[in-house]
């Protein structure tokens, strides 16, 4: 997997990714055998990591990309003795970033960096024996991460046309931030749903929530956020039992319709660090069962952020969004007396009538523990639920534009008024078809 973190949020995300990634490779509490675990972080570095580098550190297949120095600085001063950024994979621009603007960092910033990115993801492509895919990470709200990402999605998609580009997108907090973050938004979904595969969305309210409730944290900062954001994509991309699953595989099992590429990761449980040690875990069926809850249709807020309860029984006359796909993943031991029933998700009337009864649930296991969870769970999930999501952004978005607010500062990038027409149009086709599930 070759990794491309774009701006500040995407680089901090990556930064806490390759973190989490390194520590699990660590890990000594696995619950399996040396032979199998040697097998599981064999497949892990190779995924994750080039090489091994003078100084003994594993050498991270990523690519940082930013229009400031701040932020990459920053990271770089942090890194653990286990693990490195390639220097020559720094693609840093001096200035002043791309100052929330979606057409700066689409038009004129993207297309500076372009050649750069392009060439070092080739060279990393030629690096590896079995390439994976490449994912992409950054926020839609600021000016680098969602242009210059817009940009490079699009060149990407014509430069490597059979490979597998995934990514993962954070929407900003829905109030107390800049006014211009809904227009980055539409157009940066807009961009990445027509150039990647399958797009992971992360709402910064709902994980602000998973820390704040589930993990007790009420001094959250980003670094908890994206501690939670990290630990679902190792979740949904260790290595798993099932040697065929590879970025190709869950983008091409999630994304199963082209009409329908954006999934969201549930997952649980979050246990905070003072309560650990005093706290053994559920069955797999109370987890599981949590899940399942994510999906239904309830006025109850954020689900996934309370806590797992044995007693939350699943009454055959709840309704639930309808899926395309899921794909549910397991990690933690679940031979012996603790067997886990994921047909419970297989169940027609969570799915769209059209959906085959073959695509439209996977079950990945690994005996594996990952990090410090004995348990773990993860659903990765492509419903109906986003279209709420989507419609709130496009909707304020719209709001804006009919005020002619803020245009000015596009225009004179570049993009017209028929740029965003046609932003909220190929929006407003991905809402409906969402909505119509
Ligand atoms: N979850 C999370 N969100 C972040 C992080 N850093 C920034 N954000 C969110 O990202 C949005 C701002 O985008 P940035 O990533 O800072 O912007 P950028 O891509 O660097 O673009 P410019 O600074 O405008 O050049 C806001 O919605 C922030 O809440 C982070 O580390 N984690
Ligand atoms: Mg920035």
């Amino acid at each position: 997997m070759l990794t491309i973190q774009f701006g500040q949020c995407g680089n901090q995300l990556g930064h806490s990714l390759f973190k989490s990634l390194s520590a699990d490779l660590d890990s000594t509490d696995t619950g399996i055998s040396r032979q199998k675990n040697s097998e599981y972080t064999e497949q892990s570095f190779e995924k994750w990591f080039t090489s091994i580098n003078k100084d003994g550190k594993r050498l991270s297949r990523a690519i940082l990309v930013d229009t400031e120095h701040k932020v990459i600085n920053k990271i770089c001063k942090d890194t653990p003795d286990r693990w490195a950024y390639r220097s020559k994979n720094l693609i840093c621009q001096s200035g002043g970033g791309s100052a929330n603007n979606w057409a700066y960092g689409s038009l004129i910033k993207g297309p500076q960096l372009k050649n750069d990115i392009l060439e070092i993801s080739r060279k990393e492509i030629e690096r590896t024996d079995c390439f994976n895919g490449i994912l992409l990470l950054l926020s839609s709200a600021g000016g680098t991460g969602s242009g210059v990402g817009s940009c490079l999605a699009e060149s990407l998609r014509d430069e490597f046309p059979n490979k597998t580009v995934i990514s993962s997108i954070v929407l900003p907090f829905s109030s107390g931030e800049v006014g211009v973050q809904n227009y980055n938004t539409l157009l940066t979904l807009a961009k990445f749903n027509e150039s990647v595969d399958l797009s992971f969305l992360f709402l910064n309210d709902q994980i602000h929530t998973i820390c704040t409730s589930a993990l007790n944290n009420v001094n959250t900062k980003l670094v908890d956020m994206n501690d939670v954001i990290s630990r679902k994509l190792c979740a949904t991309f260790q290595p798993v039992n099932n040697a065929w699953c590879n970025a190709n595989f869950l983008a091409s099992t999630i994304a199963c319709h082209p009409s329908y590429k954006i999934a969201t990761i549930k997952s649980t449980p979050y246990v905070s660090p003072s309560v650990k040690q005093y706290e053994s875990p559920y069955n797999w069926g109370v987890y599981l069962q949590h899940l399942k809850q994510t999906l239904r249709i309830t006025p109850l807020a954020d689900i996934e952020a309370r806590s797992p309860s044995k007693s939350a029984g699943v009454r055959s006359s709840y309704s639930y969004y309808k899926s395309v796909s899921n794909v549910l993943v397991s990690r933690g031991n679940t031979d012996g007396n603790d067997p886990i029933a994921s047909d419970d998700l297989r169940c027609k009337d969570l799915y769209v009538d059209w959906s085959s009864s073959s695509e439209r649930f996977t079950y990945l296991s690994q005996q594996r523990r990952l990090l410090d969870h004995e348990k773990f769970l993860a659903l990765v999930t492509n419903n109906s639920q986003i279209y709420q999501t989507l419609d709130g952004i496009v909707d304020k978005a719209w709001n804006t534009y009919t005020h002619s607010a803020f245009l000015h500062q596009y225009k004179k990038f570049g993009l017209e008024e028929d740029d965003f027409l046609e932003a909220f149009a190929k929006m407003e086709n991905v809402i409906k078809d969402y909505k119509n599930l």
